[in-house]
């Protein structure tokens, strides 16, 4: 069996939950396709979330990493096409606001996505789930992690598929905020065990 790393992150924020945790713990130990998922919680954090992300790649020695994050505001599951080496973004929780900081000093502009993201959104649509491919992972941590995985797998020539998905917000913090495009947290899970069966 195939090994899938499945990561969320923490609220983070006026966020009072992240969907993205919730479904990662509810998904650990699961089989989903080829898959036994392996879900983990990264920090809101500049300085700790993609060294944890890559300690737990070194840890489980996954055959596929897939990285959740929340996009509150967005209205579709939106797989990530590339991630920029920029962290310029909000505060994270440890109080960290960084301005047009290169995530890896002299590191690529850029990397693009090894996840199937075509056929993810492909699938999703075909289930009646509102997709699309996103090219902007943004410049806060979900960008920051992104970008992270693939300069360490393209550092060390592995080239098992990774990534990031990220979701819209759930009920729960839609009833936060009026205005919120908000899913049930069950949906948003369906869509991600969704794309998690593109893998092969
Ligand atoms: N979303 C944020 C960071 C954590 C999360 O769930 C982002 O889009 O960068």
């Amino acid at each position: 069996m195939k090994k899938l790393l499945l990561t969320g992150f923490e609220p983070f924020l006026n966020h009072k939950v992240n969907p993205t945790e919730l479904i990662v713990k509810e998904l650990d130990g699961e089989t989903i396709g080829n898959y036994e998922v392996i879900g983990r919680v990264l920090p809101v954090d500049y300085e700790e979330a993609s060294p944890k992300l890559l300690k737990l790649v070194d840890e489980i020695k996954p055959d596929a990493v897939i990285a959740l994050g929340l996009a509150a505001g967005r209205n579709k599951i939106t797989p990530e096409r590339v991630a920029i080496n920029v962290n310029d973004g909000v505060k994270d929780n440890s109080g960290r606001v960084p301005v047009d900081q290169p995530i890896i000093e002299d590191g690529p502009a850029a990397y693009f996505s090894t996840l199937p993201i075509r056929q993810m959104v492909n699938a999703l649509v075909e289930e009646g789930i509102p997709a699309e491919i996103s090219n902007t992972a943004g410049t806060y941590l979900c960008n920051n992690v992104m970008y992270s995985v693939l300069h360490e797998l393209e550092k060390r020539g592995e080239d098992l598929p990774a990534g990031f998905v990220h979701v819209p917000a759930s009920f729960e913090l839609g009833t936060q905020d009026g205005k919120l495009p908000c899913w049930p947290l069950k949906t948003i899970q369906e869509a991600v065990e969704v794309c998690i069966r593109t893998l092969d």
